[in-house]
């Protein structure tokens, strides 16, 4: 094996390690750090959560001081440039110094303008052997929410549409809704898990109200790791009777949208926070949003909110999740647009198929 391919091996580990940290990182990126000696990881750590300590650092901790002078024949696997400035926590640069460190193999510059080729430069300055490329599409893609958040022209929150469909096309077995049989399992026990986890994932989800009114959904995190997220509720005129429904405070906090007329007053009772934003157009309200720390929305439904989303285009992923089984009749599956931007690739998840499309990144 020459040494680029045990390089790519190495990294593809710090990835894996790097995801163990996807329900708890955001808005901070996944990262996962290897520290190999002799073909032999001696050292393994990620960065678990937002303000926690950075992936080098949980790695060197394991590492006993005694073995700081063989620490220069070693190599430090990061997928993701090590930071050289003061955050929440200090330079992982500092510390990969003052361990002496021999090499290091990243997977992409941190697009962190704070950061941005400087953790680089400090290594090389200091004389230690830095490579940069490695296993870099499949890193981008793990961070693509952090590199579209890094950019000072994505203003809005990073959105990811998903829904069920039969292998027919119908996300629903009535055609209206309003009669809909409440909630209808269109896919297998596994797809729930993977649906639970994309939950997890995002800072937020969000529902149309007809959803609410006929799924009386939760909206929470029970089948996956990680916090529930803020759910959110377009009501444009506050028609929803928040009292009688199944989303606890203890799973997670409740936003309602609605519109300046359907304003009337503050639901403080339900512990329901009122955005009434409703009047602006989806671009800019969901740019409040994120002023409002709301850096990722998973849209859950209905139809009618999928397709609004797909319609003005403020949406980064896509996932459609396809039972094996036919509805013949129903609500139709919202409508993809003549022209996707990029690609969708396929695989399954239990009996179902996962359609996946990403942001390019
Ligand atoms: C690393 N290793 O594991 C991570 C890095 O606020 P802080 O201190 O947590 O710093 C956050 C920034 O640090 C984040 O925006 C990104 O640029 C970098 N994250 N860097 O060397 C890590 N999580
Ligand atoms: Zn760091």
């Amino acid at each position: 094996m020459d040494s680029l391919e045990k390089d790519d091996i190495w990294m593809a580990r710090a990835i894996e390690l790097a995801e163990l940290g996807s329900a708890y990182t955001l808005p901070n990126p996944m990262v996962g750090c290897v520290i190999v000696l002799d073909e032999v990881a001696i050292a393994e750590g990620f960065h678990e959560q937002f303000g926690g300590a950075h992936a080098e650092v949980n790695a060197l901790a394991q590492i006993p001081d005694h073995t700081q002078e063989q620490l220069k024949s070693a190599t430090a696997y990061i997928n993701l440039e090590p930071c050289n400035c003061f955050g929440k926590t200090p330079p992982c640069v500092d510390l990969l110094l003052s361990r002496n460190i021999g090499r290091v193999v990243c997977a992409m510059k941190d697009p962190n303008p704070n950061v941005f080729g400087k953790g680089f430069e400090r290594l090389r300055a200091a004389g230690i052997e830095v490579v940069v490329g490695v296993l870099e599409k499949k890193a981008r893609t793990l961070n693509r929410k952090f590199i579209a958040l890094q950019d000072p022209l994505f203003t809005r929150p990073y959105v990811t549409l998903k829904w069920a469909q039969s292998s027919d096309g119908y996300i629903d077995p009535e055609m209206n809704a309003q009669k809909g049989r409440g909630s209808f399992p269109i896919t297998s026990k596994q797809t729930q898990k993977t649906v639970h986890q994309l939950r997890a994932n995002n800072k937020a989800i969000l529902v149309g109200k007809n959803t609410v009114e006929v799924d009386n959904p939760s909206l929470s995190v029970r089948h996956a790791e990680g916090n529930n997220p803020t759910r959110l509720i377009i009501d444009p005129l506050l028609e929803l009777d928040y009292s009688a429904l199944n989303m606890t405070r203890e799973q997670g906090e409740t936003w309602v949208l609605c519109e300046e007329e359907g304003h009337r007053g503050t639901l403080e009772k339900e512990n329901v926070k009122v955005l009434p934003w409703l009047n602006l157009n989806t671009e800019e309200w969901l740019e409040k949003l994120r002023n409002e720390g709301i850096h990722s929305i998973l849209v859950e439904g209905g139809a009618s909110t999928l397709q609004r989303f797909l319609d003005c285009g403020c949406y980064d992923d896509i996932e459609i999740f396809i039972s094996d089984k036919n509805l013949n009749t129903g609500l139709h599956a919202p409508k993809l647009p003549q022209r996707t931007r990029g690609k969708f690739t396929e695989m399954r998840v239990g009996e179902d198929l996962r359609k996946q499309y990403i942001r390019e990144c």
